[in-house]
């Protein structure tokens, strides 16, 4: 039997089939007449007649993987930052066409209808749209893979800006129902939280098994959303857990009468899947949060377990057939998890486990920052999980013990090297517990790698060097590029096939194409036809009309002090300022024309990140409201960026702001998402921006600022801004402008704390060592945008050199030196 035999309606790209199959859905599954339907109806409605393509895909995927028995790669997340799915669906099963027309024929306008779709925001930021990259590049590599990871009900805060200031709101993103998951309600498993543990006597006692008791416990409940490949049958699944309460809690209380309490606690239960934790690199200590990493592991582990026990009778091939892949620590808790269930629940004995356990898993460092590491106080591990923490303690004995067999009794190290840190409040440090539990440590780019061995892990990259290793990032060109920007990637079809979607390096055929005068005309075409897109979104979202000839310079991504917006910030007020001084000249004014284009969220307790929102809004509406800067110059901070507005911004951007402190960006992937759409990139040598410049060329990429170890270098010699600051007087009239209110006229001393931050309490992130080296390279930007062909031809020469920053060269890595797994072979 194949699945073909019951597929009910086959439309493929029959657009008379495929109105039948959308009129069907509408009817019979959404329950509307069609007219009446409204846009949702109609959009609900064509969602699940392509998903019923995808089916068929995922069914004969599963089986196959199932067949070959094949190693699966679990790839744990607590983000998954997907975007939308609807267009995306369509690109992988090429129906876009189709679909269309069969909508026109309802009249329905297939684009307005895909602009309603929520975004799937599971994520923060980088990591959590790495993680969606990667799930692409799976399937379509056809790594047998899942991801794993919580389906909360409210994903990234929607941000608004009033009076200058960002405001949060909730994203409840399923008020209209997912036409993409499949609930899985025979799929749940229970987990555990809080009791106490009682150690098995006579097991070889204190590693043996303990039986842990007295626990209230949550449901998981799986939630399926299919990820399909592109130009391919693999098709990958999603699991997302969610809370549910068990029976028995709403049953205790209601035998007491307590009919409130019983409905309280279930609430109470099902918390755990509520909201995302909206902080960037910086976990907040809430309880709620380490509720929700044991929620997910426990669950994951649970479910592929069974899986692996379905085909086979004892542990021993456990790592020939599963992969376990931390994306950060936030899954950590998977691997005590893990040992628990062999330990407790299997009986296997400790040291057989824990080789076991070594084998399986793997940990991605996508940062070094120190208040990003996470830790969890001993107190409430061992409240919360009690027998988590005594394996861990196990753990980390054994592991001290070996290290004294080896180095001797050398307590500094034993004391830096220990999973838990004993200055001041006792702490679980995860990242260690990943490192010592993964037979692979990778950081995101070649530098960030380097300097992981360096600093943090250092001690570890001594005993187990072979462990560690680099995996740049990389993001998928489907998303990135044919679907977001439908200009360019129609031009490369043309000049190149479609065979960039599958593999980006064919991108390097352009190379040649760069002097011809006649597709450089077509690709600033492109480039054209973005900036309007982009445009028209600011007219009609903002009512600011921006002029397209103006160089698009953009820096969107989260606020961080580290990723250096203040920087720009001080730039864009250099510029304003030689404007009025060219105005005051009555000279003629020689300055290229430009549009300077913010968006970010905050994290809503970063109280500096929010400060800079607003000073960049403050600075945009007195430079847009000054009639002297007119057309020259111009800010705009878009509220609420997210997937789907990425979309529409890196299509458009003349020039990409990578501006970081050398050394504190792990990678980035907004660098590669802008080079691979033909903007050129202003950066430091920081993350990713090394590769690309390997890549592309140091001629065609605009570097400055101090390196990596010329930070460190200042910093060590006592680092002293306000010396900067008298010394540079340009530099000092734009900071003397932000401190004396010419931002913020209503309240002059609102932006000290920015001015005293650089000025006077060290400048952490040495903005002001870097002000000069990046104003000039700005007036290098300005003179190569002075002459179209060279901007357009340099332009060229990057998307050209972006063939190396596809997720799919980065997964492919992943799968063969970490994972260690074969494609799925598809009949
Ligand atoms: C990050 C790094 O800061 C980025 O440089 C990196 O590109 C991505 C993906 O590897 O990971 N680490 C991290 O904590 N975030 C990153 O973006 N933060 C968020 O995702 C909010």
């Amino acid at each position: 039997m194949t699945i073909k035999d019951f597929a009910y309606d086959h439309p493929d790209r029959d657009v008379a089939a495929f109105k039948r199959a959308v009129a069907n859905k509408l009817i019979y599954a959404v329950g509307k007449d069609p007219v009446a339907a409204s846009q949702d109806d109609w959009l609900h409605a064509t969602a699940l007649a392509v998903r019923d393509q995808l089916v068929e895909r995922w069914m004969a995927t599963t089986r196959a993987n199932y067949a070959q028995d094949l190693k699966r790669v679990y790839y744990l997340s607590m983000e998954f930052l997907i975007g939308r799915t609807f267009t995306n669906a369509l690109l992988a099963v090429d129906l876009h066409d189709t679909v269309r027309e069969a909508l026109a024929d309802f009249g329905v306008d297939m684009a307005a209808l895909s602009e309603r779709e929520p975004d799937a925001a599971l994520g923060n930021g980088g990591l959590g749209r790495l993680a969606a990259c990667f799930l692409d590049s799976m399937a379509t590599l056809g790594v047998p893979g899942m991801g794993y990871g919580i389906r909360y009900e409210y994903g990234m805060f929607r941000q608004r800006i009033v009076d200058g200031q960002q405001v949060e709101t909730p994203d409840y993103w399923l008020t209209r129902g997912n036409p993409w998951e499949f609930q899985r309600p025979e799929v749940n498993y229970r987990v555990r939280f809080g009791g106490h543990v009682q150690r098995r006597e006579g097991k070889n006692a204190p590693y043996g098994a303990a039986d842990w008791v007295d626990t209230h416990d949550v449901l998981a409940v799986a939630y399926d959303t299919i990820i399909p490949g592109y130009g391919t049958q693999a098709t990958n699944t999603l699991r997302l857990w969610s809370a549910r309460a068990t029976e028995e809690i709403d049953l205790s209380a209601f035998n007491r009468g307590n009919y409130m309490a019983a409905v309280e606690s279930k609430n109470h239960s099902e918390n755990v899947s509520r909201v995302l934790y909206p902080d960037d690199s910086t976990p907040s200590g809430r309880e709620l949060r380490l509720h929700q990493e044991y929620f997910f592991c426990s669950a994951s582990v649970q479910d592929l377990l069974r899986r692996y026990l379905r085909n086979h009778k004892s542990f021993d091939h456990l790592a020939d057939k599963v992969s376990i892949h931390l994306n950060d620590t936030h899954p950590v808790l998977a691997v005590p998890e893990l040992m628990r269930l062999l330990l407790d629940e299997h009986g296997l004995a400790w040291d057989v486990a824990w080789a076991h356990t070594q084998k399986v898993f793997s940990y991605t460092n996508h940062t070094l920052m120190h208040e990003a590491l996470e830790t969890w106080p001993v107190e409430m591990l061992g409240r919360i999980l009690p027998r988590h923490l005594q394996i861990i303690y196990d753990m980390n004995a054994k592991f001290l013990a070996a290290v004294t067999q080896k180095a001797g009794n050398d307590v500094e190290l034993l004391r830096r090297l220990s999973l838990v840190d004993e200055a001041g409040e006792r702490r679980v440090r995860m990242a260690y517990v990943a490192v010592l539990a993964s037979h692979s440590i990778n950081g995101v780019s070649g530098l960030h790698s380097e300097l992981m061995k360096q600093s943090i892990f250092a001690d570890f990259a001594k005993i187990f060097p072979e462990r560690f290793n680099n995996k740049t990032n990389g993001v998928t060109p489907r998303r990135w590029l044919a679907q977001a920007n439908p200009p360019l990637a129609s031009l490369l079809d043309q000049r190149l096939g479609k065979g960039w979607r599958r593999d980006l390096s064919q991108l390097e055929a352009l190379r040649p194409m760069a002097a011809q005068p006649a597709f450089a005309r077509a690709f600033r075409h492109a480039k054209r036809e973005n900036k309007l897109r982009l445009a028209n979104w600011v007219e009609q979202h903002m009512g600011l009309v921006l002029d397209t000839d103006a160089m698009f310079d953009v820096q969107v991504k989260r606020i961080h002090e580290y990723k250096r917006q203040l920087l720009n910030v001080l730039h864009v007020i250099t510029r304003y300022h030689r404007i009025l001084d060219a105005q005051a000249a009555g000279g003629p004014i020689d300055i290229v024309p430009r549009v300077v284009v913010f968006a970010g969220k905050a994290a809503s307790a970063y109280q500096m990140a929010k400060l800079v929102i607003r000073l960049i809004n403050d600075v945009a509406n007195t430079i847009n409201n000054d009639s002297r800067a007119g057309k020259l110059l111009k800010v705009v901070f878009l509220p609420n960026y997210s997937v789907s507005l990425a979309e529409v911004i890196m299509p458009a951007a003349d020039l990409s702001e990578q501006i970081s402190t050398a050394g504190t960006e792990a990678s980035g992937t907004g660098n590669m998402k802008f080079a691979l759409n033909g903007a050129l990139t202003i950066g430091t040598l920081d993350g990713a921006n090394v590769e690309m410049r390997d890549n592309v060329g140091a001629e065609n990429i605009f570097i400055f600022g101090n390196t990596t170890p010329e930070v460190a270098d200042i910093r060590a010699h006592g680092y002293q801004p306000r010396d900067i600051y008298e010394e540079n007087a340009e530099l000092k009239r734009v900071l003397d402008a932000i401190r004396d209110g010419a931002f913020s006229a209503g309240e002059p001393s609102r932006y000290q704390g920015i001015y005293d931050a650089l000025v006077n309490w060290g400048d952490h992130y040495l903005l002001l060592a870097d002000y000069a080296s990046y104003v000039e390279k700005q007036a290098e930007v300005d003179a190569l945008y002075r002459d179209p062909d060279a901007w357009t031809h340099m332009a060229i020469l990057n998307v050209a050199g972006m063939g190396a920053f596809s997720s799919d060269r980065t997964i492919a890595q992943y799968a063969h030196e970490i994972w260690h797994t074969r494609p799925v072979v598809l009949g």
